[in-house]
């Protein structure tokens, strides 16, 4: 586009709309997150217990609309992952959106990320304060399984809070569910174990125990996820065609925090090299 288009009327009223649409739904996104206080007390009971809940119809269905239509132009952005995860040694097999490239080319997602009516959401289920996460390729990101057998294997988060947001999800039977281990951690200090080194056998122990929990979501749900302490991994695709398509809104409990590798190597440019043919 040249200059002289870019600056007329026609072209700044569509601008001018489009910004007021996304400045609309986000106030519709999040004006009805204030849930009643008996519900907000099961949830952070919830929460607490299993570092885990569900937050069903988080969104409206506009709402969903606009998130669906952004990842979707967003998605041609997004950075093509396939390999195993040092340390923890569990595939990576997605596309992925960093926060730094949602910041550049998403002022609608990057709003979101700091509105202050879904911090206070977030704050009300945890039942504390919560801080933006500082690490500037993780404190937003979108992921992308768009192909058969696509996963983001097992791990623990850096932050300790992640807000997830589905715009998109197949089948129950499909794939792409979120698995959990709760209290992970605990588990490994019990079994004397590193939570993030070669943690295969340990994963099936907990299986064959029935320790895994299974979630399922719908589109326009949300869910949190105690993410550091709670093992937790989305379950590869059944079959081709079939798309998972979510945001996940990273928050800390502390205003300064540490920050491993693992984000880098999923999320950072350089890891661009490693991709499916
Ligand atoms: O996609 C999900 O449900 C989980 C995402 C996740 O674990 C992450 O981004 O760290
Ligand atoms: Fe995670």
């Amino acid at each position: 586009m040249d200059r002289s288009e870019a600056g007329s009327p026609g072209n700044r009223l569509a601008r001018e709309s489009a910004t007021m649409n996304w400045a609309a739904a986000l106030y519709d996104l999040v004006t009805p997150l204030d849930y009643d206080w008996n519900a907000q007390q099961h949830m952070r009971e919830q929460f607490l217990r299993f570092g885990y809940v569900k937050l069903p119809g988080f969104i409206s269905a506009a709402a969903l609309q606009l998130i669906k239509n952004e990842l979707d132009e967003l998605a041609r952005l997004s950075r093509r992952r396939d390999f195993i995860m040092p340390g923890y040694a569990t595939p990576r097999s997605l596309s992925v959106l960093s926060g730094s490239m949602i910041k550049a080319h998403s002022p609608f997602l990057y709003s979101l990320y700091h509105h202050y009516a879904l911090r206070r959401c977030v704050e009300n289920i945890v039942g504390r304060t919560v801080y933006s996460c500082t690490h500037p390729e993780e404190y937003m990101v979108a992921n992308f399984l768009h192909h058969q057998d696509d996963t983001h294997g097992w791990h623990l988060d850096d932050p300790p809070y992640a807000l997830v947001i589905f715009a998109e999800i197949p089948g129950e039977n499909d794939g792409g569910a979120l698995e959990v281990v709760a209290n992970w951690t605990d588990l490994c200090r019990r079994k004397n174990r590193k939570p993030d080194q070669a943690i295969d056998d340990l994963i099936s122990w907990a299986e064959e125990n029935g320790l895994v929990d299974r979630h399922y979501h719908q589109a326009g749900d949300a869910y949190l996820l105690r993410a550091d302490v709670n093992l937790h991994r989305v379950s590869p695709l059944v079959h081709a065609g079939s798309r998972r398509a979510v945001v996940n809104l990273a928050f800390q409990c502390t205003a300064v925090a540490h920050y491993g590798a693992t984000a880098n190597l999923l999320y950072s440019a350089e890891s661009d090299h490693v991709r499916r043919p």
